[in-house]
C-alpha cells in the first residue's frame, strides 16, 4: 500500500493516509494490470507520473483514439481488460471511438477519463472541458459506472473488470471526476476497500442436451464445414479447437483474425475454397464467429440454395443465437467449454466427412493456390499488390513468431488472402466495422503485450489515421516495421476531378515519400520499388528490431475500388447520365 502522507484522526492520532491517485494504482496492480495507455493533461497528468512511479508501464500515445485501439487490441491478446486512460470531454471522446470499437469486436477494454467537476457539469456552469461523459459514453459500451468516493474505488474497478471481460467481452466506461483524485482517506481501510477479482471471466458450461443436439445435426452432416471466429483466437482453447478439427476431420474456414488458429496450410483449411464451402456446405458450425456481413448475413447468394443448410453455433452470448438465421443446434457458453464438452462426447469413432467432400474442398484449394502462385513471383516496379504481397508472404512464413497488423482496403483484402499464417492470435486487423485508424496503436500494443516484432501492413490512407504515433513507436524503441503501400490514395491513386482544380477526393500527393517521416524521430526511413527491394528491408527492419518505416511504391492503377468490398458502395441510377 502506497501511503502518501501522515496526518491525524479525529482523536488527534497521527494516521497513515492515502488518496484516489494511488487507490485507482493499487487497485489496478492488484488487479494484474501492468500498462496503462492513454494521454496525460487535466485532470490525470500527476496520475500517469505516479502510475509510472509505482512500476506500471504508462504508454504515452500522441491521440487519444489511438491509446484507446492499443487499449482494445492487448485486451484481445491477454483476455485481460486493456486499460486506456484520457483527460476529459475532448480526450474523452478521443477515447470513445475505441471503446465502441471494443464493444463492437468483443474486446474487453476500459477507458478510465478523468471528468470536470459533477457540480458544475449538472448544473450547466461551463467548467473547463464540461460534459456529462458517463451519459454519453453509456450507449457506446457494455457498462459504465463514476466513482464519486474514494473508498469506493475498489468496488468501481472490480465492477469495470468483471463487466470487460465476463460474458461477452466488451468496452467499459469508467468515470473519475478530478475531485475523486486527491480526496484523503486512512490507508488501512483504503487497502481494504479494494478488490482483487476472484475468477472474472467464469467458465460458462454448455447444457449436456445442447452439447448433445450439435453433435446430432454434425452428425448427419454430408458436407459439414467448421467457421473460426476472432472469439474462438481470443478464447485461448487453441488445443482443444485444434483437436476438434482434426478429430472430426471437418474443414474449417479461419475469419480474418481466427486466421492462424490452425496453421492456413494444414489440410483441412479451406480458406482458398471459401466460396464453394460457403456455397456448398449443408452443415456449418460457428465457432466464435457472427453470421454479419462479414458472412453476408447466413443468407443470399454466397449461401447457396436457400435454407439449404444447418446451423450449429458456439457462443457465449445467448442473444446471438438466430440473430440473422434460424440456429438448428446453439451452444451457449465459453468456447473452451463448449469444445471440450464436443470433443467428450464425440466418442472414440467418429465418422470422417464423406471423401467426396473432402475432396472437392482439396482440389477448389489446390486449383485457387495454383491460379496465384505465379502472381505472386512477379518483381514488378512499381510494384502491384500481388508482388509486393508475395514477398511479405515469405517473411512471414520464415518468421511465424511476428504479428501481423493489417488495414486499408485493397491492401487490407489482398493480404488476408495471400499471406498465411500459422499461430493464433498473430493477424491483427479493422475487424467488425473494418475500421481505418487501428494501425500504429495496434502495433504498438501488440509489441509491449507479446514482446514480439511487428509488421504492419498498411495502405497509405489507412496510414494516416494514425501515422503520427510512428514517433511514439520511436520514442519507446519498439520492434515495428510498417509498409506502407503507396499507390497515392484511396482505393486507386488515378481519380481525376473533372469538375475543377481540386484534386479527386480519393487521390492525395502524388510520389509521397512516407519513408521521410519516421526519419525525423530517429527511425529508420526506406524506399522500395519492387518485391525485392521490399524483402530485403523488411527482412533487415525484423532482424534490426529497429523502428522502421517502408514506402512501398505501388502502381497508383492497381486496386479496385472499395477492395473486395465494392458491392457495397451504393450507386447512383443517376450517375451514368
Ligand atoms: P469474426 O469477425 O471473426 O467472425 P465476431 O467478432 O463476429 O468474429 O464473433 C466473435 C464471437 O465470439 C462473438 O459473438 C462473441 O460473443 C464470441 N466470443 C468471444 N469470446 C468468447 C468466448 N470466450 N467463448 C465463447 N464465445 C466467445
Ligand atoms: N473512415 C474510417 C474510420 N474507416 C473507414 N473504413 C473509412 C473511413 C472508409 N475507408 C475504407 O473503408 S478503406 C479506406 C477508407 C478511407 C482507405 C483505403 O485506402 P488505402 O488502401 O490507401 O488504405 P488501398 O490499398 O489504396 O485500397
Ligand atoms: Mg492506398
Amino acid at each position: 500500500m502506497s501511503a502518501t502522507a501522515q496526518g491525524s484522526d479525529a482523536a488527534g492520532k497521527e494516521q497513515e493516509l492515502t488518496d484516489g491517485f494511488h487507490l485507482v494504482i493499487d487497485a489496478l496492480k492488484l488487479n494484474g494490470i501492468k500498462t496503462i495507455y492513454g494521454v496525460p493533461g487535466i485532470p490525470i497528468t500527476d496520475f500517469g507520473r505516479m502510475a509510472q512511479a509505482a512500476g506500471l508501464r504508462v504508454i504515452s500515445f500522441r491521440h487519444e483514439q489511438n491509446a484507446g485501439y492499443a487499449a482494445s487490441i492487448a485486451g484481445f491478446l491477454t483476455k485481460k481488460p486493456g486499460v486506456c486512460l484520457t483527460v476529459s470531454a475532448p480526450g474523452f471522446l478521443n477515447g470513445l471511438t475505441a471503446l465502441a470499437h471494443a464493444t463492437t469486436n468483443c474486446f474487453p477494454m476500459i477507458l478510465i477519463s478523468g471528468s470536470s467537476e459533477r457540480e458544475i457539469v449538472d448544473l450547466q456552469q461551463g467548467d473547463y472541458e464540461e460534459m456529462d461523459q458517463l451519459a454519453i459514453a453509456k450507449p457506446l459500451c457494455k457498462a459504465a459506472f463514476r466513482v464519486l468516493h474514494a473508498a469506493d474505488i475498489g468496488i468501481g474497478l472490480a465492477r469495470a473488470i468483471r463487466a470487460a471481460v465476463s460474458g461477452r467481452p466488451g468496452g467499459v466506461y469508467l468515470d473519475l471526476p478530478a475531485k475523486l483524485f486527491g480526496q484523503v482517506m486512512n490507508a488501512d481501510a483504503g487497502a481494504r476497500s479494494l478488490v482483487k477479482v476472484i475468477d472474472a471471466a467464469p467458465a460458462q458450461i454448455p447444457a449436456p442436451i445442447a452439447v448433445k443436439r450439435a453433435l446430432d445435426v454434425l452428425k448427419g452432416a454430408k458436407r459439414p464445414l467448421i467457421i473460426l471466429g476472432k472469439g474462438a483466437a481470443y478464447a485461448q482453447a487453441d488445443d482443444a479447437v485444434r483437436a476438434l478439427v482434426e478429430k472430426s476431420g471437418i474443414p474449417f474456414l479461419p475469419m480474418s483474425m481466427g486466421k492462424g488458429l490452425l496453421p492456413d496450410t494444414h489440410p483441412l483449411c479451406a480458406g482458398a475454397a471459401r466460396s464453394t464451402v460457403l456455397k456448398d456446405a449443408d452443415v456449418v458450425m460457428l465457432i466464435g464467429a457472427r453470421l454479419n456481413w462479414l458472412l453476408s448475413h447466413g443468407k443470399g447468394k454466397t449461401w447457396g440454395e436457400p435454407h439449404s443448410k444447418k446451423f450449429i453455433q458456439i457462443d457465449i452470448e445467448p442473444k446471438e443465437m438466430d440473430s440473422n438465421v434460424e440456429i438448428a443446434a446453439p451452444v451457449v457458453g465459453d468456447i473452451g467449454s463448449c469444445v471440450s464438452a464436443l470433443l467428450d462426447n464425440m466418442g472414440g469413432n467418429w465418422p470422417a466427412p464423406p471423401a467426396d467432400w473432402i475432396r472437392t474442398v482439396t482440389s477448389k484449394r489446390e486449383e485457387n493456390v495454383a491460379k496465384m502462385a505465379p502472381r505472386l513471383m512477379n518483381n514488378n516496379s512499381p510494384m502491384d499488390y500481388h508482388g509486393a504481397l508475395g514477398a511479405l508472404r515469405t517473411i512471414i512464413k520464415e518468421r511465424p513468431d511476428a504479428i501481423l497488423v493489417n488495414e486499408g482496403a485493397n491492401t487490407l483484402d489482398l493480404a488476408r488472402g495471400i499471406i498465411d499464417m500459422q499461430q493464433p492470435r498473430k493477424r491483427l486487423d479493422v475487424g467488425t466495422w473494418g475500421v481505418m485508424g487501428i494501425g500504429m496503436g495496434y502495433a504498438i500494443a501488440a509489441a509491449i503485450e507479446t514482446g514480439k516484432p511487428v509488421l504492419a501492413i498498411e495502405g497509405d490512407s489507412a496510414f494516416g489515421f494514425s501515422g503520427m504515433e510512428v514517433e511514439t513507436i520511436c520514442r519507446y524503441r519498439l520492434p515495428v516495421c510498417v509498409v506502407i503501400f503507396n499507390n497515392d490514395g484511396i482505393y486507386r491513386g488515378t481519380d481525376v476531378n473533372k469538375a475543377g482544380a481540386d484534386p479527386a477526393t480519393t487521390v492525395f500527393v502524388k510520389g509521397s515519400r512516407y519513408d521521410k517521416m519516421i526519419e525525423a524521430f530517429g527511425g529508420i526511413g526506406i524506399n522500395a520499388t519492387s518485391p525485392d527491394e521490399l524483402k530485403r528491408a523488411v527482412n533487415q527492419a525484423m532482424d534490426s528490431g529497429k523502428p522502421t518505416l517502408i514506402n512501398a511504391v505501388i502502381d497508383p492503377a492497381a486496386g479496385s475500388e472499395s477492395g473486395r468490398i465494392g458491392n457495397l458502395n451504393p450507386q447512383s441510377v443517376l450517375k451514368k447520365k
